[in-house]
């Protein structure tokens, strides 16, 4: 299945925890990363003052399911220390499962695609550079277009691709 994993990081060594959390990525049981973004220095969205993130998306091919690969995700984030305090708030590391194929769901605790990707140009720039013609399930409108009509200031990228 073609899955799309969104990385975010703004405490401590944040490239460190990105490409940390990439190498956990790739031990992942029936699962091959396949390519990683390039890096983002962006803003902090939401209500909270906070530090600047540095974000990337990565694509994956995984035969677990989109439950399996959230609970994975997690564990991911408490191995690296991710410590869960004010909501939105500031993180070591944030993996976030933004798409699974063309699946939706929309259930208490697992939401796919991602109910914040179309208004978070931190998430569609990444995702437009590893895949200009993606569409978005839900909307089936371009991710470029959704991208197109955000007029949030775009993210700076900072440094080049992390994989492949
Ligand atoms: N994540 C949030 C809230 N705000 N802002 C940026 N720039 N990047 C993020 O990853 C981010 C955010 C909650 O997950
Ligand atoms: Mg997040
Ligand atoms: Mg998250």
């Amino acid at each position: 299945m073609k899955v799309f994993i969104g990385l975010g990081s703004n405490l401590g060594e944040r490239e460190a925890m990105i490409r940390q959390a990439l190498e956990e990525l790739t031990r992942l049981p029936a699962t091959q990363l396949l390519r990683a973004s390039s890096l983002y220095d962006t803003e902090p969205t939401g209500e909270v003052d906070q530090p600047n993130f540095l974000n990337a998306v990565a694509q994956i091919d995984t035969e677990l399911t989109a439950r399996q690969l959230l609970w994975n995700l997690l564990l991911i984030e408490k191995r690296l220390g991710r410590v869960r305090t004010q909501r939105y708030g500031p993180r070591t590391i944030d993996l976030d499962l933004l798409l699974y194929g063309n699946l939706i769901v929309e259930e208490p605790d697992l939401i796919v695609p991602h109910p914040e990707l179309t208004r978070r140009s931190f998430v569609l720039v990444p995702l437009v550079e590893l895949d200009p013609l993606l569409v978005h399930p839900g909307t089936g409108e371009t991710l470029l277009s959704h991208l197109s009509r955000l007029n949030t200031r775009p993210p700076v990228k900072r440094g080049s691709r992390l994989w492949n």
